[in-house]
């Protein structure tokens, strides 16, 4: 085969790598020795979600955690997935339980790429969580109920953090698609 045109035909064919797309399939024909086609499969990597939402704050809101939980984990994963549960128990237990829990869920943030907030319901550690992310340059969307929430001014005044006031819970969702990178 002509090694020029050999030469001509990859170089017209290679595609830059988008970010968080991964595998490219060859397709080679042994017996000429040649390229017969180059093709691109796209496989878009999961995000690991960190999804806060207020537990010993108040559950006024559980079920709208619940319902953008299940959303994102079509698509991604949501490293929190309990803190949609509906009989999730707020009591505090001892000590330990909480050393525990404080270990694991700030384990999850560092392992997250992003943590998303429904704050419409104040509370310390979800507060928290914000911070600890913010502060490992992980990214945080933040969304809250306009006619509910009166949100703290370390959040709305932090221009590092995302803030989206929602009036009905229907907008969350394709905000939440923008931010997954589903669209
Ligand atoms: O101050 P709060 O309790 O409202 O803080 C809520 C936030 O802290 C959530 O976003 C959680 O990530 C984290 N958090 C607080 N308590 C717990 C917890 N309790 N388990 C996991 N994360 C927690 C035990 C519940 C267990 C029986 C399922």
């Amino acid at each position: 085969m002509n090694s020029a045109l050999f030469e001509k035909s990859i170089s017209t064919q290679i595609v830059p790598f988008i970010p968080h797309y991964q595998f490219v399939y060859v397709s080679f024909d042994f017996s000429s020795f040649s390229l017969i086609s180059y093709q691109r499969k796209c496989y878009r990597m999961k995000k690991k979600v960190y999804f806060a939402g207020s537990i010993r704050g108040g559950r006024e809101d559980a079920a709208v955690y619940k319902r953008m939980i299940d959303y994102i984990n079509k698509t991604d994963i949501v490293l929190t997935e309990h803190i949609g549960l509906g009989n999730l128990s707020v009591k505090t237990r001892t000590k330990e339980d909480d050393v525990h829990i404080y270990e694991r869920d700030t384990e999850w943030i560092r392992a997250s790429d992003v943590l998303i907030a429904e704050c419409t319901n104040p509370s310390h550690g979800v507060g928290y969580e914000l911070a600890y992310a913010e502060a490992r340059n992980i990214p945080v969307h933040i969304f809250y109920d306009k006619s509910k929430a009166n949100v703290s001014a370390m959040l709305n005044g932090n221009t590092r953090f995302k803030l989206y006031p929602y009036e009905r819970e229907a907008e969350i969702y394709p905000v939440l698609d923008n931010i997954l990178g589903n669209k």
